[in-house]
């Protein structure tokens, strides 16, 4: 491509409403424009990324036997009174009337459809296993999008679909899902980890993954254990009590015999108040959280320095809805306060976190206005009848599987796998008989990648000061040809020679031909971000260029036909690397 007619418009101040590095540079360096809030255009370079990417998933979903199919983004609403889902969402999901006042949904993502698709075409086991896969744009009306496409409101999704006879045979949908997960993202160039997740209100019964490209910027946020492997996203991971276990039953320990003890602490609301005021830690308080649960007002107690888990919690109650209480549910519920609420003869359940409920003697709120209790014994004086691991791992806590302690590093989830059972073949009827003849509901799974997403999430993961460092096997071009001076013939016929030689090589080159001064077009191209960058410069007259690649300081004087043989091997290289 030639620049000068190329629509590259890139833009030398950052833009001041793009927090995230990848949604500067894709901006600046002219890749997607804004249309609104979430939405985007994906301009030349944009869309030429997004292309490569696809051919990769395409590629490895096609190694899978998954067959591509490209499924409506209209869905009739009745699909999703059938599968119950209708009523789930709320106003993420755009709903809208055809011109007959037909209820309709954009599509945020396709169970609903394939399942009744593959319900109305396949009925005997001999038609199955079957995969099916589309890349397509999806439509979830989010609260906050932020992040340039890491949150986008319309976005580009592959999404698979797999439906098998046995339990035996999602699994093995799974682990082939699993592995060319891994083969996508190392040809895409990202540092990513598969991580246990929480299946959430798409549940489902096996298990799923999620796959987290290693960021600062991601929104999640991932426990790993450096020793035995472990890895889970923070909605799901557990770790090992460090009070378990502790218990001296036999009463040894002086603490357990003094009576909870009022203490006046006027106007002392919040946990840093009181660890100052009574010149305390954080792990010895026990803070009392009121939730309404499915309508419910609950009180969760947990360790003054932990954070209740929302996922955990909400599992454990098996609830829909979990929010924290308002501050005259907390003040009904507990006739005191919030800040001064605590564990001890509250009218509602109590569900103590796991680490809490191992606590000697705690300082706790005494349910009465500017007052607290002290030398608070749980189970003594409050009961731990209801006591579950309900709060986020901390760094440093104990791995559950072997003694090491587990970090925490924030993520982006570019993919996620479901093994979904018969959570929608049951509601929508997708049967097939089986070798005896009986009718049986399909078992399937759903594996997601979030395309737009990843394009994102190389530019946050590949990239310095000066702009994008795109990996060879997605970047827009291969090579960036900059000769210093269009008005330089010499320069001109060796660029031009150059252009035309590589391009009959398969490379995709992108020349700079625009009358713009040498300083304009080198910080447009390190901008860019193209691996290989070739100046054409007053050295033309003697057949030499200057050879450079993105992300490394030094630059080599090559002859032309050099540069050549060097492009041509990392054309073959990168054909072999997968
Ligand atoms: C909705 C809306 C938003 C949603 C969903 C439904 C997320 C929804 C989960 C999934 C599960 C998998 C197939 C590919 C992999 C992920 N946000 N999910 O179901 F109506 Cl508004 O999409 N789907």
């Amino acid at each position: 491509m030639r620049q000068r007619h190329a629509l590259i418009p890139t833009l030398r101040e950052i833009p001041s409403d793009a927090e995230a590095a990848s949604h500067q540079l894709l901006l600046r360096a002219g890749y997607i424009r804004q249309l609104a809030a979430g939405i985007y255009t994906y301009l030349p370079l944009g869309r030429k990324v997004l292309r490569k990417l696809e051919a990769i998933v395409r590629e490895e979903m096609d190694m899978t036997q998954a067959q591509e199919i490209l499924m409506p983004a209209m869905q009739p609403a009745e699909l999703w009174h059938q599968s119950g889902r209708h009523a789930v969402y709320g106003p993420e999901l755009i709903r809208f009337q055809d011109r007959n006042a037909r209820e309709f949904a954009l599509g945020p993502t396709h169970e609903e459809v394939v399942t009744s698709l593959i319900r109305d075409e396949i009925n005997s086991y001999r038609k199955l296993p079957l995969i099916v896969y589309q890349i397509q744009s999806k439509f979830r009306d989010e609260r906050r999008p932020r992040f340039g496409l890491l949150r986008g409101r319309e976005f580009v999704m592959k999404d698979a679909y797999s439906f098998d006879t046995s339990w035996e045979g999602v699994d093995l949908a799974y682990q082939a899902m699993y592995n060319a997960y891994h083969r996508i993202f190392d040809r895409c160039g990202l540092k990513f980890r598969a991580v246990e997740a929480d299946a959430g209100a798409i549940g489902g019964e096996g298990g799923t993954h999620e796959f987290m490209a290693l960021t600062d910027i991601g929104e999640d946020t991932i426990v790993t254990c450096e020793c035995c492997g472990y890895a889970a996203n923070l909605e799901r991971a557990g770790s090992r009590p460090f009070t378990a276990g502790l218990d001296n039953l036999d009463g040894s320990d002086r603490l357990d015999f003094l009576e909870s003890e009022k203490i006046a602490t006027p106007h002392i609301k919040t946990i840093e108040q009181l660890v100052q005021f009574l010149n305390v830690s954080a792990d010895q308080l026990i803070k009392t959280l009121i939730y309404v649960a499915d309508g419910k007002p609950i009180a969760v107690c947990i360790r003054g320095d932990h954070e209740v888990n929302e996922t955990k919690l909400k599992n454990y109650l098996h609830a829909d809805n979990l929010e924290l209480a308002d501050a005259d549910t907390i003040a009904l519920a507990t006739g005191a306060p919030s800040g001064y609420i605590g564990p001890i003869q509250l009218p509602i359940a109590l569900f103590v976190d796991h680490e809490a409920a191992h606590m000697k003697s705690a300082i706790t709120g005494a349910n009465h206005a500017g007052f607290h209790l002290r030398n608070v014994r749980p189970g003594r004086d409050f009961s731990l009848e209801y006591t579950a691991d309900l709060r986020n791992v901390a760094e440093g806590d104990l791995c559950l599987h072997c003694e090491n302690t587990l970090k925490l590093t924030r993520g982006i989830e570019i993919g996620h796998i479901f093994k979904l059972g018969t959570k929608y073949s049951e509601p929508l009827k997708a049967c097939f008989v089986d070798a005896d003849g009986k009718e049986q509901p399909m078992l399937m799974g759903c594996y997601g990648i979030g395309i737009s997403r990843l394009l994102s999430a190389v530019v946050e993961q590949s990239h310095d000061a000066n702009g994008i460092l795109w990996p060879f096997s997605i970047a827009p071009f291969h090579v960036h040809i900059v000769p210093v001076s269009v008005q330089d013939t010499t320069q001109m016929q060796l660029a031009e020679s150059l252009y035309a030689q590589l391009g009959r090589l398969g490379a995709d080159v992108l020349l700079d031909d625009r009358e713009e001064r040498p300083g304009v077009k080198l910080k447009d191209a390190d901008l860019i971000g193209i691996p290989i960058r070739i100046v054409v410069g007053k050295k033309a007259g003697e057949g030499l260029i200057e050879w450079k690649e993105r992300g490394s300081a030094e630059a080599l004087e090559l002859t032309a036909q050099e540069a050549t043989e060097q492009v041509a091997l990392r054309l073959r290289n990168h054909d072999q690397s997968h």
